[in-house]
């Protein structure tokens, strides 16, 4: 049960990959929702309607009807409101606290460890050449997904944490998909090669992938 009447509404990028955990989470769990785009590109979410969405001027948002209706941001805050607020569907958190700690650990290793160092205001600011940028986040991508391969290594099964889909896989992918737009090679780290291809084979991915959301007129 939800608790509310009404649809959500998620604003997203298409591109954005935190906005792909959540896209990802709510096709998996059948959640309908109607998605909201917000450009990180011409100005809009920096505008003062999505300031007072989010005053990070980041994306994803999720709003949640109701007479008044409420807002979260950060993505896995998102997951987790979305896991505790249906229960009836599939589980992204494992039940046993060794194994859900060390999902949220591989979650965190994406969220705090690579995504917000190769963020786009975060390479404008580090350098003004489009290189120095490409360069900085390919490092940073690199270095964390190393690190991710060595964590999911012992708990692995088909997906991060045993043979089912956790919010830890809806972090990696859309990171993987990040890593590819900056040239990461990844191809020899084999946990995060067997994972993403069980990943891809999910109703859920393809129905959530950025290239769905992508609008017609985008230029780049
Ligand atoms: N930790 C936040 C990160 C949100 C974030 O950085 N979103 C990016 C897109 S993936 C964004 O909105 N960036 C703003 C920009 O590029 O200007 C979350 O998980 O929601």
């Amino acid at each position: 049960m939800s608790g509310h009447s009404g649809t959500y509404r998620l604003y997203h990028y298409w591109r954005s990959s935190s906005s792909w955990r959540v896209r990802l989470a709510l096709h998996q769990k059948g959640i309908p929702y109607e998605p909201v785009p917000v450009s990180l590109l011409d100005g809009t979410s920096e505008s003062p309607a999505h300031l007072e969405r989010n005053p990070a001027g980041f994306v994803p948002v999720l709003e949640i009807p109701g007479q008044e209706p409420r807002r979260l941001t950060e993505s896995l805050a998102i997951l987790l409101y979305l896991e505790d607020s249906h229960p009836g569907t599939q589980r992204l958190l494992p039940e046993d606290p060794y194994l859900k700690a060390r999902c949220w650990a591989l979650a965190e290793t994406i969220n705090a460890g690579i995504q917000p160092i190769q963020n786009l205001p975060v390479l404008h600011r580090h350098s003004s050449d489009s290189e120095e940028q490409k360069a900085w986040a390919k490092h940073f991508i690199r270095k964390g997904l190393e690190v991710y391969e060595t964590l999911c290594a012992p708990i692995r099964d088909r997906f991060s944490v045993g043979d089912q889909p956790t919010l830890a896989d809806f972090c990696l992918s859309p990171q993987l998909y990040n890593a590819d737009r900056f040239q990461v090679d990844w191809s020899d780290l084999p946990h995060l090669v067997a994972i993403e291809k069980a990943c891809r084979e999910l109703p859920a991915w393809n129905e959530s992938h950025p290239d769905r959301f992508k609008p017609h007129d985008f230029k780049g």
